[in-house]
């Protein structure tokens, strides 16, 4: 019977930090997962060579469930974003190495096809209300048929989402940038930038905007209905979940639908939330939310309440998390839209993905598994590895505010 035989924690930095478990059996079979956890990588990076690689030497790698719950119930400790990511690295790998030796492309074995390409939003953003519309023009004219659109507040030096030089990559520096905050500034200001992008471009696409956890519950409320006319896909992260209750809130007095999720790990976070129906999106990922089996489980419980995925897809998840959601999100019923923010030019030195964007929509491969190569030589190239933080917000009186 096939054993594992070895599991190996990769670092590289093609452009930004990313941590790769890559598991190898007996029969030479390779399985990838990422591990990356944005500004706390090396923690993940620890835990699976100190805690977690030991106890996969010798188990049979087609027990996947086995192997979740093991290492699940084994912590004893509940939870949390280094565990769950650590699981999560441990459980993708798995599941590659079970498509690769059944010989099917991973969406089979999840279900088979449900949908022929995975509907995805792209993000666009501006100093100013100018530049941002030319960005939204980009996309559009890129064929994309979902748009994030984000701005500077005025006066608000770098305000979340906004691009610098191209590009946006948030975890940038080598101790955390502190960025001001001003509520007010945000919601006299935000609503009339995306009014400005639908009376611009109408009504024929997709609308998205990530709040990013900047409001109380009762100031959210007030947003939801200043865009309602705006008909958004949703706004994000309206505000912090750490208590699911404060969305019934903003739930009594808005109809703008609401996603939640890219920083929440296991389905207890998002189960009430869920199951009360105070979100319609859930934005948990592959590699934050214990694997593609914990994160099925999640998906599957939205189901039961009209609840759609929306899975977080920023560049710090890396191509390997990328790969294994488009794989769920082409076999589960209840698919809402994935987030694609793509990753440096790099990134594809490294990683091989068969991924495919055709117009506004991402195509997986046909390649057994994930359908992803490590380029070990290119990952050498990228070896210099240095903790980057992600910023802290501080309102204008100088106290520190959800970033
Ligand atoms: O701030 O991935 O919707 N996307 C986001 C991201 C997150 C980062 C944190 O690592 O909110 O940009
Ligand atoms: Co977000």
């Amino acid at each position: 019977m096939s054993r594992v035989e070895s599991a190996e924690v990769l670092l590289a930095s093609p452009g930004r930090n990313f941590v790769t478990l890559r598991v190898t059996t007996t029969d030479g079979v390779t399985g990838l997962g990422d591990a990356t956890l944005n500004g706390r990588e090396s923690a993940v990076a620890h835990y699976l060579r100190d805690h977690v690689v030991p106890l996969l030497i010798g188990r049979d790698p087609a027990r996947i469930e086995d192997t979740w719950q093991y290492l699940f119930k084994g912590a004893y400790w509940r939870r949390g974003p280094v565990t769950m990511t650590a699981i999560a690295a441990v459980d993708t790998a798995l599941w590659d190495i079970k498509g690769k030796t059944a010989g099917l492309p991973l969406y089979q074995l999840l279900g088979g096809r449900s949908r022929d390409g995975v509907l995805v939003y792209r993000h666009a953003s501006g100093a100013s209300v100018d530049e941002l519309l030319d960005d939204v023009a980009r996309l559009l004219d890129a064929g994309c048929l979902a748009v994030r659109a984000q701005a500077q507040v005025p006066g608000i030096a770098g305000t979340y989402g906004v691009a610098h030089g191209g590009r946006y990559e948030p975890a940038n520096a080598a101790l955390p940038e502190e960025q001001p905050w001003s509520t007010e500034a945000y919601l006299d200001f935000a609503p009339t930038y995306l009014a400005q992008v639908r009376e611009r471009f109408g009504f024929g696409f997709h609308l998205l905007h990530d709040v990013h956890h900047r409001l109380t519950p009762i100031e959210a409320a007030r947003f939801g209905q200043a865009v309602e006319p705006l008909r958004l896909f949703w706004m994000e992260d309206p505000t912090p979940a750490d208590s699911q209750e404060a969305f019934e809130l903003i739930r009594r007095h808005t109809t703008t639908p609401i996603a939640v999720g890219e920083a929440l790990t296991s389905i207890w976070d998002v189960q009430h939330l869920i199951t009360r129906q105070l979100i319609d999106y859930v934005r948990t990922t592959v590699v934050h939310a214990g694997g593609l089996t914990h994160l099925k489980r999640i998906f599957d419980l939205a189901a039961l309440y009209q609840v759609r995925s929306g899975s977080h897809g920023a560049s710090d998840l890396s191509p390997v998390s990328m790969a294994a959601a488009a794989h769920l999100d082409t076999a589960i019923p209840n698919f809402g839209i994935q987030e694609l923010m793509g990753h440096p030019p790099e990134a594809a030195e490294v990683f091989h993905t068969g991924l495919r964007l055709d117009g506004g929509y991402l195509r997986v491969s046909e390649a057994p598994g994930l359908g992803v190569e490590y380029d070990d030589a290119a990952a050498a190239r990228f070896a210099e590895f240095s903790p980057k933080y992600l910023p802290i917000a501080r309102r204008l009186d100088g106290s520190v505010h959800d970033w």
